[in-house]
């Protein structure tokens, strides 16, 4: 199998026994894309994340769109959901208020979200996915890795020939563009995906592993927020590199488990295997009450308590969802469920509340209630150190700060630390 190919046309080019590979264009049809690594027909883990994804699925339904800055976003929340690859040039970019987008871009087209339509487009993509391996593991609504171990005699090509094929059959097929990254592990696979966006394919071996993660900052790292760069900054470390020179027994005692965490990944060293979707398709808790309940803060005390509860089982089983439910019954014995599906997976109690408060509210009209449940579906792995939670209508510190709450709890039980909203009004 060849170390260097075409993306397009998908011609082995010829690698030079010694001295580097300084091909510039494929000598079969003339295009500049190709890929070259000398271990590519060894790596078989890849990322696959899709290019300015809400916004590439309304170009391509209103080709009128196309060079066009378009930006999607705005409802309630006033902020950027993404922005086309036209607009980045104009320093837009996610989570960006509106408001300051349309400053920096007069002439961008705005666009409110369509979620049922990218979802659908999302589990199309991850059909494609599951043609060139079992092994997805779905990240969220426009990401995933594969596992491509094994599938070389079946497809009669590297791991590397089937990633740049199934990026150009996504683009034919579902009218969308990737971006790949290839690599001998997860946390490289996604750092590779992210170098080259967009239309990307990357790849990290063994022999520039060092040197590729060398040349990135802290920020890269998945996992690593707001506020863990600060932290890290308070301590002069703001690239990779550093992590890399930094002694372990120092990265141990300033950041406990996550030190040893950093410390790995900055050698490239992670040993997440790539997980299918768990076949646990739903976690629920509820609870019925001694006597029935009409008010509010009455049942959103229970509602945070049963979030908290269903966030603690999805963490012990490191599940993630996307679609939290609401389930009521009335006095009379009437079941309502109200559901929502959220942008990105979650198993954090904060975004669970968030959520199922405003079902509630929309339910709580006086009303008496005998029992209350809360649900989380479309289930699967949970992402580890992954920043899964942060899309959702809650802030980066608070589901930062859920996770430090964790860290204590695991420590010294649950006790040790309450949320307000969980205590009668007797003990606040
Ligand atoms: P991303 O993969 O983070 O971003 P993207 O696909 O728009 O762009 P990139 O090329 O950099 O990958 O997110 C996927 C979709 O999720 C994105 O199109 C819109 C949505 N999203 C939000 O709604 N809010 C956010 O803050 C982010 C980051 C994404
Ligand atoms: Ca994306």
């Amino acid at each position: 199998m060849s170390l260097a190919f075409c993306r397009d046309c998908f011609a082995a080019a010829s690698v030079p026994a010694k001295g580097h590979f300084e091909q510039k264009r494929c000598r079969a049809c003339n295009s500049p894309r190709l890929a070259y690594h000398p271990e590519l027909d060894q790596l078989t883990i890849a990322h696959v994340d899709c290019d300015a994804f809400y916004a590439a699925v309304e170009k391509r339904d209103n080709p009128q769109l196309k060079d066009k800055p378009v930006i999607i976003g705005g409802g309630k929340r006033g902020v950027v959901a993404t922005a086309c690859y036209v607009a980045r040039i104009y320093g837009i970019h996610s989570a960006m208020p509106m408001y300051k987008a349309i400053k920096a871009c007069p002439h961008a087209v705005v666009l409110k979200p369509n979620i049922t339509k990218y979802s659908a487009v999302g589990r199309e993509i991850r059909k494609l996915f599951e043609n060139v391996t079992p092994q997805v593991e779905p990240v969220s609504i426009d990401e995933a890795f594969l596992d491509l171990t094994g599938t070389e005699r079946l497809h009669k090509q590297s791991a590397a020939v089937t990633m740049a094929k199934l990026a150009k059959r996504i683009e034919q097929e579902v009218g969308v563009t990737v971006s790949v990254g290839l690599s001998y592990n997860k946390f490289l696979a996604k750092i590779a995906s992210d170098l080259d966006k967009p239309r990307g394919f990357s790849v990290i071996g063994q022999t520039d592993v060092i040197p590729r993660l060398a040349a990135l900052p802290v920020s890269k790292i998945p996992g690593v927020g707001k506020v863990l760069q600060e932290k890290l900054k308070h301590d002069g470390i703001e690239r990779i590199s550093q992590l890399q020179t930094t002694d372990l027994g120092f990265l141990v005692d300033r950041y406990g488990k996550s030190g040893h965490w950093l410390a790995n990944l900055a050698q490239g060293q992670d040993t997440r295997s790539v997980k299918p979707r768990s076949r646990a398709k739903s976690l629920s808790s509820e609870t019925t009450f001694d006597t029935d309940i009409s008010d509010k803060e009455t049942l959103l005390r229970h509602l945070w308590r049963l979030c908290e509860k269903l966030a603690k089982r999805a963490k012990s089983g490191r599940k993630v969802g996307k679609t939290v439910t609401l389930k009521l019954k009335t006095a009379d014995f009437q079941i309502r469920t109200r559901s929502r599906t959220l942008a990105r997976p979650t198993q954090l109690s904060e975004i669970l509340y968030v959520h199922s408060k405003e079902l509630l509210l929309a339910e709580a009209d006086g009303t008496a209630f005998r029992l209350i449940g809360i649900g989380l579906s479309g289930l699967h792995e949970d992402l580890e150190e992954q920043e899964v939670d942060l899309f959702d209508g809650v802030d980066e510190r608070k589901t930062e700060s859920e996770r430090a709450i964790d860290l204590v709890r695991q420590k010294f039980g649950d006790q040790a630390i309450m949320k307000g909203r969980g205590m009668t009004k007797s003990t606040k």
